[in-house]
């Protein structure tokens, strides 16, 4: 057996219930496999794979909180600390109820790789709860942050590991986080990313995955003869990510005439009002039932669907696995031309398959959504010169990095004879500086 087969098979094993984990694993390995055939007898005796694919460090733990009426309830808190080779740990604090530590890891270990493309002193790690932030006040939600963070500050710091958001924590989450570890600790440093621009945050950190997404999807198109400007673009979600492509793509001249929440989705034939849908979910956390109301242009349907109208390029952005095989096939036979990811991981495996099969441009999420965690790094970059920097300057780094990031996935994909493979480009070029860095590190 392969050693690429051997270390799928064993992280199988080892971590039974874990199927997103295994998914982000495989599809990562599956592409590595013409790197790791070149250089196997060492890595295999360095067991290279095996420590890329555990964790160096993960925390479960008890998060108590009380909510309005005076009951108690319990959550469970992880983080999840996966490489450090080429910085402190990096990535995002998920709160939604299908938090499990298999969705950490598969979270924890994308981000090594995305943060490796990004250029940029970041390690990957992940972290959340099973907390559901939806229909609570704001002082339940600063109850649950606060007991959250209480635990969680043992273990994080401006040089170790840093947080950010991700589903279900926004501005006023990441606010609550920073005043609990700057009471406990007594610390004011950029320990987390995201933060508000009034108490150390940095412009165009909001709007930098969805507009990263678009700086990618842009460059894309280009050097593949096609241009962004006149196409039709559907998108999924409706948060944070959703709404900054939404807003990015039509700066660009493209036409988006679809969004969706978890309940249902929005077909616009005039095209989304972004202040609008910002004014509905950013506001009033209201439901898109609303933005159909105000709206005589739209329509709404419960359940999934933006997959079913007609479009040049796909723009999934909400959650994992929410672009299936049929779902693929349907954009194929209505003529979709490319699709990349703003969410983790959103299309399966089946799917990324059936879409490169048929010549469909596909940008994986670990380069497409990368803006957002560089961005990130743009912010502790700033804290740890006690600077901000203006809008523009925050920007334009993103663009040169996005731009910086698609050259380098389709260089290493032709490097390997695989033009056009953006998957293996992405999965290749992350990992060649973080087995660098590992291997220069030593065994540890
Ligand atoms: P938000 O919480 O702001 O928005 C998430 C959106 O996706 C909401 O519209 C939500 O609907 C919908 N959604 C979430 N879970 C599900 C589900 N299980 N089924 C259907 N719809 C769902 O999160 P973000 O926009 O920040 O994140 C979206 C994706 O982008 C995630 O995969 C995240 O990991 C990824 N990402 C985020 C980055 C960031 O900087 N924020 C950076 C890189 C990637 P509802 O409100 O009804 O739940
Ligand atoms: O998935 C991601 O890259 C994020 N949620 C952003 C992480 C970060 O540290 O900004």
């Amino acid at each position: 057996m392969s050693y690429v087969d051997q270390v799928i098979e064993e992280v199988i094993t080892k971590n039974p219930a874990e199927p997103e984990f295994h998914q982000a694993v495989k599809e990562v390995l599956e592409s590595l496999r013409v790197v790791v055939e070149a250089n196997e007898e060492q890595f295999k005796k360095d067991a290279l794979l095996e420590r890329l694919v555990n964790p160096e460090r993960q925390f479960k733990f008890r998060v108590p909180w009380v909510d309005d009426n005076g009951q108690v309830h319990v959550n469970t808190g992880y983080r999840v600390q996966f490489n450090s080779a080429i910085g402190p740990y990096k990535g995002g604090l998920r709160l939604h109820p299908s938090v499990n530590l298999g969705i950490i890891k598969f979270l924890g270990f994308e981000q090594i790789f995305k943060n490796s493309l990004t250029g940029l002193p970041i390690g990957g790690g992940k972290g959340g709860s099973d907390f559901d932030p939806k229909g609570k006040s704001d002082r339940e939600i600063m109850a649950f942050c606060q007991s959250f963070m209480t635990e969680l500050c043992k273990y994080i710091g401006a040089d170790t590991d840093v947080p950010a958001g991700d589903i279900g924590t926004g501005a006023r989450e990441i606010g609550y986080m920073f005043g609990q570890y700057k009471r406990i600790r007594g610390l004011y440093e950029g320990v987390l990313t995201g933060k508000g621009l009034s108490y150390g945050g940095s412009l165009a950190r909001t709007e930098a995955t969805g507009y990263g997404l678009l700086y990618l999807t842009d460059e894309m198109l280009k050097c593949n003869g096609k241009d962004i400007n006149g196409a039709t673009v559907v998108v999924s979600g409706a948060g944070n990510v959703a709404i900054y492509a939404i807003q990015k793509a039509q700066q660009l001249g493209a036409k988006v005439v679809t969004c969706s929440d978890s309940t249902g989705w929005i077909y616009d034939k005039d095209g989304i009002d972004v202040a609008l849908l910002k004014e509905i979910k950013e506001v009033k956390r209201a439901r898109l039932t609303e933005y159909a109301a105000a709206r005589p242009s739209a329509e709404y349907h419960e359940g999934k669907g933006v997959w079913t109208i007609p479009c040049d390029v796909a723009l999934p952005c909400a959650t994992q696995n929410e672009l299936d095989l049929d779902d693929a096939k349907v954009l194929v036979a209505n003529g979709c031309y490319a699709v990349a990811e703003g969410a983790n991981m959103p299309t399966t495996l089946e799917a990324t398959e059936y879409l490169q099969a048929n010549n469909i441009l596909f940008a994986p999420g670990k380069a497409a959504n990368a803006g957002g965690v560089a961005t990130s790094a743009l912010e502790m970059s700033q804290n740890s010169e006690r600077l901000s920097w203006s809008f523009e300057e925050v920007d334009g780094k993103l663009q040169n990095i996005m731009v910086n990031i698609f050259h380098n996935l389709d260089d290493a994909a032709k490097r390997y004879n695989m033009e056009g493979n953006y998957v293996a480009g992405a999965n290749i070029a992350g990992f060649e500086k973080v087995v660098d860095a590992m291997t220069a590190q030593g065994i540890v």
